[in-house]
This record gives structure tokens, sequence and C-alpha cells, in this order.
């Protein structure tokens, strides 16, 4: 499957619209989130990894916000337990189409691999079925603050003993030297990935209202309040990191 350049934000815009998941940001998902996310690849492989650690089998494992099922494939690629099914969900209509033609190019490569059902909903209407496993990659920092304790206490009332969530965010710094270093090495890596100072700019205004980060600190205190009962960071690069979350 051939994957187009990001030039979305590449010529100045009269007015910057706020970020959206449409045919166009689909387009150059994989292009964009690479050069736009440190440690994207090691975080998804990874996560197949995980995931293979907490299934169980005949239990379902969840990719919220799969956007065009990175993380599905790699939990595909990792994990054999028998009965076991991926449920990938995202509320894009675009991602989803384009989410099922790579799950489908996947299937007819592969042999043996977990059933998978691609779902289009709202996760925080979603009822989930009981669970081993959760992934939520890059997903909670477009859910409204408000929203996110209940989507999180959902996904632990879901969880099976001994099952997990793996939460994967951009973080900021209450430490103002910290948040300031670490965002300008963000900079840095987006730089380094060819984007320019108009384009780093545009995406910042487009982003800045519907994606807001939280620090560890806000992450661990509302998973705890959610239920969990130990929070464990197993990746961070820069201002982006992934924690497991055990009920
Ligand atoms: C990856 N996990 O490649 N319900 C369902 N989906 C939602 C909702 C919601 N309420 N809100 C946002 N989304 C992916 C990357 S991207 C992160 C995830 C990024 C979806 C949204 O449509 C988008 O596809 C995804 O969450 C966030 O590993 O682009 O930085």
């Amino acid at each position: 499957m051939t994957h187009a350049p990001d030039r979305i934000f590449n010529t100045p815009l009269a007015q910057v619209p706020d970020f959206t998941f449409n045919e166009d940001v689909v387009r150059v998902f994989p292009d964009m989130i690479k050069r736009s996310v440190p440690g994207y690849p090691t975080i998804v492989e990874n996560t197949g990894v995980l995931a293979a650690q907490f299934a169980q089998a005949n239990s379902i494992l969840y990719d919220l916000g799969c956007s065009l099922g990175a993380v599905t494939q790699a939990m595909r690629r990792h994990v054999s337990h028998s009965g076991c099914k991926v449920i990938a969900v995202d509320n894009s209509a675009a991602m989803v189409a384009r989410c099922r033609e790579h799950l489908n190019a996947q299937d007819a490569m592969f042999q043996e691999l977990l059933p998978v059902q691609v779902i289009e909903a709202d996760i925080l209407t979603l009822t989930l079925q009981p669970a081993s496993l959760v992934t939520l990659n890059f997903t909670l920092q477009f859910i409204a603050p408000e929203q996110r304790l209940e989507l999180l206490k959902n996904i632990h009332s879901a969880l099976l003993p001994a099952g997990a969530l793996i939460l994967s965010e951009k973080l900021r710094f209450n430490d103002a030297d910290a948040h300031e270093l670490l965002n300008e090495l963000h900079l840095a890596f987006k730089r380094a990935n060819g984007y320019s100072e108009l384009e780093i700019a545009q995406k910042r205004r487009a982003i800045e209202k519907v994606m807001l980060p939280d620090s560890l600190e806000e992450h661990r205190e509302r998973l705890h309040c959610a239920g969990f009962s130990k929070v464990i960071v197993w990746f961070q690069c820069f201002n982006f990191a992934s924690m497991i979350a055990l009920p």
C-alpha cells in the first residue's frame, strides 16, 4: 500500500481550521504520525509484544482510536492465543474505511492471524465487552478532558483480572524548564524529519484546541481514580510516553 507524504500544512493558510481526521489526513496519516511522534514505530511494535504478555485465551483485545490499525496489526503479528479477537474502534468514517483495507491486505499476506472486527463508533458511548487488553495509542489526548475519567472507568470495569491498559500520550510537564526543553527537542525531531517552520506552526495552530496533553502526574492520578492499581511507564522519548496500567 503506498503512503503519500504529509504536505497538509506546507502552504500558508489564511485561516488554519481545527484539525480533524478527514480524508486528506487519512491519505497521509502513516507519514504524518511517523514524522511527528518520536518513538511511534517502537511503541506500536512493542504494544504487540506487550499484548502477547497480557492476552488471555478466549478474550478480546481492544484498539481504541485505531486510526489505520497500526496497533491492531502489531497485536495480530504477536498474539497467537487461541480464541482471541481484536476489536478496533474509531469514530472517523474515513479512518475506518482505510483501516479495513489495510487489515484486508494483512489478511491476504499472512495466515492464521487473530480475527478482527473494525467498528465505526465513539469510544465514549461504546459498551465494552470483557477484555484482557485495551490500548489507547495517542487517543485519550483527543478526548475532552472532562470525559477522560469516565472512559478510563469504563475500560477498568471491562478489564479481566491480570489484564492491562496500554496508554500512549504526548505529555506536558509541570516543571517549566523540563517542559520547554522536551518541547524544543520534539520540534527538533520534526525539523529533522523534514517539516518546515511554516508546517510546524500551522499544525500547532490546528491542533491546539483539539489535542490537550496531560502531565504524567495527571495521568497517574486519573488512572488511580478510575480504579487502576499500578501505572508503569515502559517507554518515553522526549515529551511522548507510553504506560502500562494494571487493574
Ligand atoms: C495509531 N492509535 O496509529 N471515538 C473513537 N475514536 C476517536 C475518538 C472517539 N471519541 N476521538 C478521537 N478518535 C493510532 C493513532 S490518532 C492519534 C491514533 C494522532 C480517533 C481519531 O479519529 C483518530 O483516528 C485517533 O483517535 C487518534 O496507533 O493522530 O496523533
